[in-house]
């Protein structure tokens, strides 16, 4: 597609974003040619240089930061001046606080005609008794965070603030001063802690070897790139900088639920170059994403602190971004540089992680020693569970097939021996299920108002019209079900959805960020009963997939989402207000891959009336391309879902079943495929062979109208637009 076509088709895809028109008439810019650019799914390696030779030494990772910082400015952050030469500070006041520490109001001017000012305000702790200048390390963070410079101060540093931030922003100032620059509000944001350094070189009791920078959320992002673009910043922590600061694109993009690039560039549109909307659903294009700009903090320290239930957070991209970085660090021999610091709860800081932060100060300034352990949350090691588990599959062993090998049979006889068949395949692959007990479900273990409030599902939350009642189901897992007001009471069983959401780690069930009305309460308002749930390693139970392998070493995670899936439908049939005849699944992302196993699993029970996968899997063996799709690899290896499926990765055809054998096994029941034209992992042409090989048990059983597949001009979110294709497929039932 021409690039001229490719815009063409963004504007027909994206919502409206008048500040992104106004740009793209001012400019006359087109998207890059796509298909010139190489497709990397993943994280692209940060020590794969671009002639694509390995950096192995610190010095040639020196010349991997220039291309990208190069690379950052012209898609993300956008050009700025080179620093003044004609920087003034004028003292706008000064007075010692009652405990000895000296406060400084300072104005710089600086830039062409001095038409740039900057604000900033210094905390000078007294010297000690006996020192005439003591240098004290440096605590720089933006206005908004003036009470963390107290605990700073407190704790020996000297702490400058500076008025860069949403509540005393001078960059404005910049931009008039400076007109010939595209950079963006949060670069000239960064550029003023620059700025303050300016500044602090003439003061004589900052210690300029040791300054540290830090700032929470819009405000993390901002100094993650003075990090990257300042080399006398020795050491950043991120505080919940989120999308556009830790989290890539990549792995943080819409359909994680996550505050991906369409949202952040129409909301905030002057934080981001606007030509980063350009990789709206393109997210693997990208020539350069923020596990690159983290990496630009190296070898300095870097912490990133990040809560486990922040709506514009992920644990799951968090550790992506670290992962990929700690091979820098690893290479320039300072491993303990890099540190994630979980945190419980939202979007919020306290005290606590505060003085957490100084401990990070103040161990990389060799003050102290605090301890900060390696955490991962979660599953990533491959090769460790494969030695571990002890797990070995004897790939040859297993024919090669085709797609249709199972599904291409001549009669419904001959499929009902497939499925068999394949029953004993897929409960092969999920692993070695421990013992089960069927529970009696109950509310003893309800989640607290106060949880329930925290990940954006409290009693406030639930729209007017709508119910949300909470049931203990399966294992001790919590459900919640929403249904239309009074409807539970009215005795006539409601038509119910068991809905499977993606892969959310901050948020599970429930796409919290700005995404408009949540598909469970759609539904309920259209008159179904929602049976919601968080899978393990989502929402409130993200730090429930940590250990699953050392529990579970045979077993596996879509085995344990299977059998949390399956609990609720025991549950769901035994519940007064749902007609246990239809009940419907619908699975989006990794949902999907879960409802269709659980499909597979569930043959001679049926319980599901019918399924609607959004933006499922590819076709296992077609899907072997890592670097366009992630591969089927993201399923094993990236994410050790399906660990078993690693083994196949040299020797696709010999997987045992796939998605089009767990397709038919919904038939005669009806299915609906939707897989949006733009979508990155499953592409139409990896989606449609699968669903077409299919239809012929479809068709055998004499509903091949029953097997519905959708292709809509669109990339992967579950959008309004997306959500109404499968309201209007559910109503037709
Ligand atoms: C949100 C923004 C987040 C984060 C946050 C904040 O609205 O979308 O990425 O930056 O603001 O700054 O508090």
């Amino acid at each position: 597609m021409n690039p001229r076509a490719t815009l063409d088709q963004l504007r027909r895809v994206l919502p409206d974003c008048p500040s992104w028109d106004a740009w793209l008439a001012q400019s006359g810019e087109l998207p890059p040619d796509f298909d010139q650019l190489p497709s990397r799914a993943r994280l692209p390696d940060l020590l794969t240089g671009d002639d694509g030779a390995t950096i192995t030494t610190p010095a040639a990772w020196q010349a991997q930061r220039e291309g990208i910082r190069e690379r950052l400015k012209h898609w993300v952050v956008g050009q700025f001046p080179p620093a003044p030469d004609n920087l003034r500070a004028e003292v706008l006041s000064e007075h010692v606080d009652e405990g000895g520490t000296a406060q400084r109001e300072v104005r710089l001017t600086f830039g062409p005609e001095g038409r740039a000012t900057l604000r900033l305000w210094l905390f000078i702790p007294p010297a000690r008794a006996g020192d005439a200048i003591e240098r004290a390390p440096v605590f720089l963070t933006q206005v908004t965070h003036r009470d963390w410079a107290l605990i700073a101060v407190r704790r020996g540093y000297l702490a400058c603030v500076y008025a860069a931030a949403d509540s005393a922003d001078d960059t404005d100032t910049f931009a008039a001063a400076y007109p010939g620059y595209d950079w963006t509000r949060l670069m000239r944001r960064a550029w003023a802690a620059s700025r303050c350094i300016d500044y602090l070189e003439t003061v004589p009791q900052a210690a300029m070897s040791q300054i540290a920078i830090t700032g929470h959320s819009r405000n993390g992002k901002q100094s993650l790139m003075a990090t990257a673009f300042d080399e006398r910043i020795s050491l950043v922590i991120s505080s919940s900088s989120g999308a556009g600061g830790v989290l890539s694109a990549r792995d943080f993009s819409e359909q994680q639920f996550g505050e991906g690039i369409e949202l952040i560039t129409r909301r905030f549109p002057e934080w981001f170059h606007p030509r980063l909307r350009f990789f709206v659903g393109r997210e693997d294009k990208l020539p350069v994403d923020m596990h690159d700009m983290v990496a630009l903090a190296a070898p300095r320290p870097c912490l990133l602190s990040i809560a486990l239930n922040d709506a514009v957070e992920s644990s799951w991209a968090i550790q992506q971004t670290y992962l990929a970085a700690q091979k820098v660090y690893d290479l320039c021999g300072v491993p303990d540089r890099l540190r994630i610091l979980w945190r419980p709860g939202s979007h919020e800081t306290w005290t606590t992680i505060i003085e957490r932060y100084l401990d990070w100060c103040d161990t990389h300034f060799g003050r102290a020693s605090y301890r900060f352990p390696e955490r991962l949350l979660h599953p990533h090691d491959w090769e460790g569970w494969r030695a571990s588990s002890r797990t070995q599959v004897s790939v040859g062993e297993f024919p090669t097939r085709a797609l249709s090998s199972r599904t291409g049979v001549a009669t419904v006889a001959d499929w009902e021996r497939e499925r068999v068949a394949l029953h004993t395949q897929v409960a092969w692959m999920l692993g070695d299920a421990p013992p089960h007990l069927t529970s009696a479900g109950g509310d003893y273990g309800e989640e607290p108002p106060h949880i329930a409030a925290t990940i954006g599902r409290g009693e406030a939350s639930v729209p007017a019209g709508i119910e949300k009642q909470q049931v203990v189901f399966g294992e001790y897992v919590c459900g919640d079900i929403y249904t239309p007001a009074g409807a539970r009471q009215a005795g006539r069983p409601l038509p119910a959805v068991l809905w499977l959401h993606p892969w959310s780690p901050a948020n599970g069930y429930a796409a919290l960020y700005r995404r408009g009305e949540q598909a469970q309460h759609i539904l309920a308002r259209a008159g179904f009963a929602v049976f919601c749930f968080d899978q393990i390693g989502f929402g409130r139970r993200i730090e429930e997939a940590e250990y699953f392998y050392q529990r579970h070493p045979r077993w596996s995670l879509l085995g344990k989402c299977v059998r949390d899936a399956g609990a609720a439908l025991d549950i769901m049939a035994r519940l007064p207000y749902i007609d246990s005849a239809r009940i419907v699944g619908l699975g989006y992302g990794l949902g999907s891959l879960v409802g269709l196993h659980l499909g597979a699993l569930e043959m001679t029970q049926g319980r599901l009336a019918g399924f609607a996968s959004v933006c499922g899997p590819a076709a296992f063996r077609l899907d072997t391309d890592a670097t366009r799709t992630g591969g089927m690899q993201r399923w094993s290896r990236d994410t050790l879902l399906l660990p078993k499926l690693g083994f196949f990765d040299a020797q696709p055809d010999s997987i045992p079943y796939d998605v089009s054998d767990l397709l038919a096994c919904f038939a005669p029941r009806p299915v609906l495929v939707v897989s949006p034209q733009m979508d990155r992992e499953a592409p139409p042409d990896l989606v449609t062979p699968a669903v077409d090989a299919a239809r012929n048990v479809y068709a055998l059983h004499g509903v091949a109208d029953r097997l519905t597949h959708l292709i809509p001009e669109d990339y992967n979110h579950f959008g309004p637009s997306q959500q109404a294709l499968v309201l209007e497929w559910l109503k037709q039932l």
